[in-house]
């Protein structure tokens, strides 16, 4: 089990314990060594095997115990009879905004509530307002909670089912009966959301690869289970569903599955226009519904699908009824950037802010990747929050930045760090530093951090007036969405597009998957602009190295080609394209 894996058991516990009452004491101590487990960097699998857990802080010996169950069992008994000790609605309840572990608690032992559905009609009735600690305001928070949840709540964001999800795909692979295998769905669309996961397999047998999927140690409830078909919740709360097709079905099934449902419908369209009839199934030589073998038109790959419809192929990305047919009809479709064409990220973090890795592990850690550049672009002084850097600081790093280059350069390596900050945009749209100082800086990313609550216009005003700044290269997540947690504050976009086509200012793509702001739906509007995007990891911490591929993906859904994505560029090119700005304005 991973580091964070553990860590957020071990926070689990804690909460458990309190809505149990337990001594404050023994929270804490799940608390401060979840805490401290979350900033140890190195696998604990390694620090275990080296007997050294003695030496995380605030890890006492009973915890090490456990740390090292869960590390290498991959599950801690005690854990699970906590949970069990509960009823299981109660962890939901926490879920909802407003619901804290000792209102939870105050809620189940003062007025017997199991389930959100209880939460909900305590609301309603009166009961809950009554409650200490619970007036008419928190009533109200609770029930716009339990609302959220809904809207959102059966969701997930893209680093929770990317991995999960090419795990099942590999164990599809390697299963003796499987011909062919792909994700389908949103998540093979690079929707920024996904709502459930969905697998389709071409098997002769299909028996052993439902029986397969079903039985996956991270499966927590079966829902259906059929010859063809198969639907699983796993941990975590994610559906899972698989389809099981003939090998000659499998193009269509694979595209039919894919979707989107208005895609979908616009290529049935297609079809029946030329004669044809397409379903899950095939395309058929047919003027009604069928699924006569005889009658299908042979593909052995989407590709043969689009061509039989007349069409370009069409990237799953693109696949949303959003002009793709326009273009494929055409010829004219983009070629979309790929994974491999990201040459570094110019929006990131060390441990000189909110950051976790020194500059030095930075820099190791990207050039590993085999990335050329990293721009360290820490938070400016009036993110006080997230230790900002004021000018002093600021000027202190450069120089640390200049040694780590040194020694780079000193050892042949082509790879550099990038000297930067994300600076504040602050409530008038003045920036958190004066024009002279930001032009010392080779990468200036401006964001705004607080002052949510303006006006459609304030806002707007205020990323206008950062993009029309002569240093500012890059507008960092523009409308502030935390995605299923937060939404944008009021922003007009395109007039922020609009602002930056003028200025050559460039938008970033934050690949937090978080974030994924600016949203994809936007790209296609900025670039007919001429508005050059910046897929950006914003890393704290080096596993979000790996957002950058995830970032990617969410581009090519804005029909974003090489030439649109500025971190595509060699570092001499980007020296050139980061002056550009500065000696024209
Ligand atoms: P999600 O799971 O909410 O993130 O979104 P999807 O797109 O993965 O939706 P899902 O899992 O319900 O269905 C997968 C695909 O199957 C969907 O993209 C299109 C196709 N599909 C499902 N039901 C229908 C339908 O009733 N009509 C059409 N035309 N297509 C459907
Ligand atoms: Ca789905
Ligand atoms: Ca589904
Ligand atoms: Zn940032």
């Amino acid at each position: 089990m991973e580091n964070e894996a553990v860590a957020e058991i071990l926070a689990e516990i804690g909460v458990l314990l309190e809505i149990k009452g337990e001594n404050p004491f023994k929270i804490r101590a799940y608390v401060n060594a979840a805490r401290a487990i979350e900033n140890v960097i190195e696998p604990l699998e390694f620090i275990i095997r080296d007997n050294r857990l003695g030496e995380i802080k605030g890890l006492g010996s009973a915890l090490q115990e456990k740390v090292t169950t869960l590390v290498t069992e991959g599950s801690l008994p005690y854990h699970e009879e906590l949970k069990a000790s509960l009823p299981a609605g109660l962890i939901d309840m926490l879920a909802i905004p407003g619901m804290g572990p000792k209102k939870v608690k105050a809620v189940y032992e003062q007025l017997k509530l199991e389930t959100v559905e209880d939460l909900e009609a305590a609301c309603q009735d009166g009961s809950l307002e009554k409650l200490s600690g619970f007036g008419a305001k928190t009533v109200q928070r609770v029930l716009e909670g339990i609302a959220f949840h809904r809207n959102f709540g059966d969701r997930h964001r893209l680093d929770v089912v990317y991995h999960l999800a090419n795990e099942i795909l590999e164990g599809l692979g390697r299963h003796p009966n499987v011909l062919r295998c792909d994700i389908a769905g949103s998540l093979r669309r690079w929707k920024e959301t996904v709502g459930d996961l969905d697998f389709v397999v071409a098997s002769r047998h299909g028996g052993p690869v439902l029986d397969w999927f079903v039985a996956q140690p991270n499966v927590i409830s079966v829902l259906a289970k059929g010859d063809t078909k198969a639907s699983v919740n796993l941990e975590g709360g994610i559906q899972a569903d698989l389809r099981v097709v003939s090998d000659a079905e499998f193009p269509f099934a694979l595209a039919y599955f894919t979707g989107s449902k208005e895609h979908n419908i616009g290529m049935r369209q297609r079809a029946i226009e030329r004669g044809l009839r397409l379903n899950e199934y095939g395309l058929f030589r047919s003027k009604t519904e069928t699924r006569d073998p005889e009658l299908r038109v042979p593909c052995k790959t989407e590709f043969d699908i689009f061509q039989a419809l007349d069409l370009q192929y069409i990237p799953p990305e693109l696949r949303e009824d959003r002009g793709e047919f326009e273009a494929a009809e055409k010829i004219a479709l983009p070629s979309l950037v790929e994974w491999t064409n990201m040459k570094g990220s110019l929006h990131n973090h060390s441990d000189w802010s909110d950051g976790k890795q020194t500059l030095e592990e930075v820099a190791a850690a990207a050039c590993g990747l085999g990335f050329s550049y990293w721009a360290i672009t820490d938070h400016s002084k009036s993110s006080f929050v997230a230790n900002g850097l004021d000018e002093k600081r600021l000027l202190k790093q450069f120089v640390a930045i200049e040694e780590v280059n040194q020694r780079y350069e000193e050892a042949g390596t082509r790879f550099r760090l990038l000297t930067g900050s994300e600076v504040d945009i602050l409530s008038g749209g003045r920036l958190d530093f004066p024009d002279e100082f930001l032009a010392q800086l080779e990468i200036v990313v401006a964001s705004i951090h607080q002052g949510f609550a303006g006006s459609e216009e304030e806002m707007t005003k205020r990323l206008i007036q950062a993009a029309e700044n002569k240093y500012v290269h890059i507008l960092g997540h523009i409308t502030g969405r935390l995605l299923l947690e937060r939404d944008s504050y009021k922003i007009n976009q395109r007039a922020v597009i609009d602002a930056c086509a003028a200025t050559g200012t460039w938008i970033e793509l934050n690949a937090s998957p978080y974030r994924m702001d600016m949203d994809w739906r936007l790209w296609h509007y900025a670039k007919d602009k001429g508005v050059k995007c910046v897929i950006n990891t914003d890393a704290h911490r080096f596993e979000h190295c790996s957002y950058l591929r995830l970032g990617v993906g969410v581009a090519r859904k804005g029909w974003l080609t090489r030439h649109d994505v500025v971190n595509t560029l060699t570092l001499r090119q980007l020296r050139k394209a980061l002056d550009w700005k500065r000696s024209k304005l």
